[in-house]
Order: C-alpha cells, then sequence, then structure tokens
C-alpha cells in the first residue's frame, strides 16, 4: 500500500480581541501554553502552537499588528502583518457568534483583501448563541469576503473543533514536519520588541542618545494564571551620562518609555503586558561581535 502523504503548513489565527484565538489554540495543543525559549530570534512571528498528529502538522501562528485597528500601527507593522499574511498556507478569521460585526473585524476584512491566502472563517462561542441565529450571523460576513470555509465551532467547549482541524488538513499542501512531535511553542517576537523599546527611547531622548543604544530582553514569560506577559528587557548604553539621560529625573524618562512600549507591546501581544525596565552602561558593545548576537542582532 501506497505511504500517505504527510501534509503541513502554516496557519495564522486573526480575530478581535477575546474572540476565543487564545483558548482554540489551548484546546487543539491541548495543554495549557507556556512561552518558552532562549532561542535567537529568526521570524517575527509568534508560534502559538504547533499541532501534530500522525498524518499532519499545523502551525498556528499570531499575525502581530492586527489586533487593535484604533491604535496607529507603524508602517512595519502593517506591512509585517500582510506580509505574513501572504506567506501562511491558510488564515483563520475567528469571529464571536455573540457579537455583530465591528470596526476591527472590517478593519481585518480589508487586509485580506490584499492576499491570496485561502480564508476559512470560523464562529467561535456557538455555545452562547441559538442554532436559529447562527444564519442570520453569517449573513453579516458572507457578501464581504469569499470566504472558503464557513466553520462553526466551540473552542472552550471543544464542539466542531475536531472537524475544524480536518477541514484545515485538506487545505495544508505536502509537507514535512518542521517541529517534534513534543514542541507545542515558540516566542520569536523578542526581536520587534526590543526594537519598539528602541524607538521610544530614541524618540523621547532626541539627539541626546546615539542610535547605537542597544535593547536586551532578558526574560518574556507569562505570569502564572494570569493574562499578563511579564517582560524584563535593558537598555545598553556606551556611557553614564547617556544612562542618566535615559533614566531622567527621579526615573520620569524611563517611567514614560516604559509607558508608551508597553502600549506597543500589548498590541503587538495581543495581551496584557508587565514591562520592566533596566538601563546598564557597556563600553564599545558594539565591537563585540558575541555581544551582538546575545542582543538578538541577525546576520
Ligand atoms: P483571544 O483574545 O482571542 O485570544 O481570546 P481568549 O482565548 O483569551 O478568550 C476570551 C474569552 O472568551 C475567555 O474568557 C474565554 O474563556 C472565552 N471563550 C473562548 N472561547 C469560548 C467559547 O467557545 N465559548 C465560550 N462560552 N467562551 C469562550
Ligand atoms: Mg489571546
Ligand atoms: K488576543
Amino acid at each position: 500500500m501506497e505511504q500517505p502523504t504527510y501534509k503541513s503548513g502554516f496557519i495564522s489565527i486573526i480575530g478581535r480581541p477575546n474572540v476565543g484565538k487564545s483558548t482554540f489554540i489551548n484546546q487543539v495543543v491541548g495543554q495549557k501554553i507556556a512561552i518558552m525559549s532562549d532561542k535567537p530570534q529568526t521570524t517575527r512571528n509568534k508560534i502559538q502552537g504547533v499541532y501534530t498528529a500522525d498524518d499532519a502538522q499545523m502551525i498556528f501562528i499570531d499575525t502581530p499588528g492586527i489586533h487593535k485597528p484604533k491604535h496607529k500601527l507603524g508602517d512595519f507593522m502593517v506591512k509585517s502583518a500582510t506580509d505574513t499574511l501572504k506567506e501562511v498556507d491558510l488564515i483563520l478569521f475567528m469571529v464571536n457568534a455573540e457579537e455583530k460585526r465591528g470596526r476591527g473585524d472590517e478593519y481585518i476584512i480589508e487586509l485580506l483583501k490584499h492576499v491570496r491566502t485561502p480564508v476559512f472563517l470560523v464562529i467561535n462561542k456557538i455555545d452562547l448563541v441559538h442554532p436559529d441565529d447562527l444564519l442570520a450571523f453569517i449573513e453579516q460576513y458572507k457578501d464581504l469576503y469569499p470566504f472558503r470555509e464557513v466553520v462553526p465551532i466551540s473552542a472552550l467547549g471543544g464542539n466542531n473543533v475536531s472537524r475544524l482541524l480536518d477541514t484545515i488538513k485538506a487545505y495544508l499542501p505536502e509537507g514535512p514536519q518542521y517541529y517534534p512531535a513534543d514542541q507545542v511553542t515558540d516566542h520569536p517576537e523578542r526581536f520587534i520588541i526590543s526594537e519598539l523599546i528602541r524607538e521610544k527611547a530614541l524618540q523621547l531622548t532626541r539627539e541626546e542618545v546615539p542610535h547605537s543604544i542597544a535593547v536586551v530582553i532578558e526574560k518574556m514569560e507569562r505570569e502564572e494564571n494570569k493574562d499578563v506577559i511579564h517582560v524584563m528587557a535593558t537598555i545598553v548604553v556606551e556611557r553614564p551620562s547617556q544612562k542618566g539621560i535615559i533614566i531622567g529625573r527621579q526615573g520620569s524618562m524611563l517611567k514614560e518609555i516604559g509607558k508608551r512600549a508597553r502600549a506597543d507591546i500589548e498590541n503587538l501581544l495581543g495581551s496584557q503586558v508587565y514591562l520592566e525596565l533596566w538601563v546598564k552602561v557597556q563600553k564599545d558593545w558594539r565591537n563585540k561581535i558575541s555581544q551582538l548576537r546575545d542582543f538578538g542582532f541577525r546576520e
């Protein structure tokens, strides 16, 4: 008998906050996802979960920069988001069956119109609505975009989730098992976060601090039992005078940098963030290649 083909692919899950994206990933991966790893960052997208079966592997990724249309996003983030959507094999656009279509949904649909990747409309939280209301709900969306599939689920209860996985599999190309079966998540947006912090520091200090400052993400982990991500970062400068400027009078500058960076990081991660910032003087760090690697710079 012929060997069945192995299928694999990358799947972006997008949708407004609280529609149930994380719940869905947890349901699929079958365990609470712990943010992990001190691996160097090589891609800009966070792997939220990897589902490995005998005949398929699905890598679910987050799409930074797509959560909050009200927030003014940099070109970098919008471009990054659309680039990602072009590169993945499938997009799951998740909506909440209980909520009317909103500006956030329309913003996402606009982005979707710029990509050719197949898109499913995943209607989550069907446990909260009467089945008769589902058709009217779908009506709001069906003329806006040619969704390949419309799949109602309850991510929390697991209702219809296995059917969704089967449907996803049908759309995936033949491909390798990219990740070991026991790997469920990765955390590659450290680089973007360090850049966001660096950007705020430079904006607020204008000419006083050179562009050569670096930001090292020391730690990034989800606080136990909370939907808060703890980010600890160090701003590395070359001279004590620069350290003074970054910290500011009674810490006021550092506080402002933190406040602005945190808003962007929360937007990026779609989660609450507790940001802890430190400042360190380190002479000539630019000349030390090994340190550059530590700082997350890539060749
Ligand atoms: P995210 O912001 O899109 O990642 O949304 P979350 O996964 O954090 O879910 C937001 C809230 O919706 C949480 O309180 C979940 O428990 C709840 N939720 C998610 N999926 C379902 C579902 O299928 N049914 C119900 N009743 N609640 C759900
Ligand atoms: Mg979430
Ligand atoms: K979210």
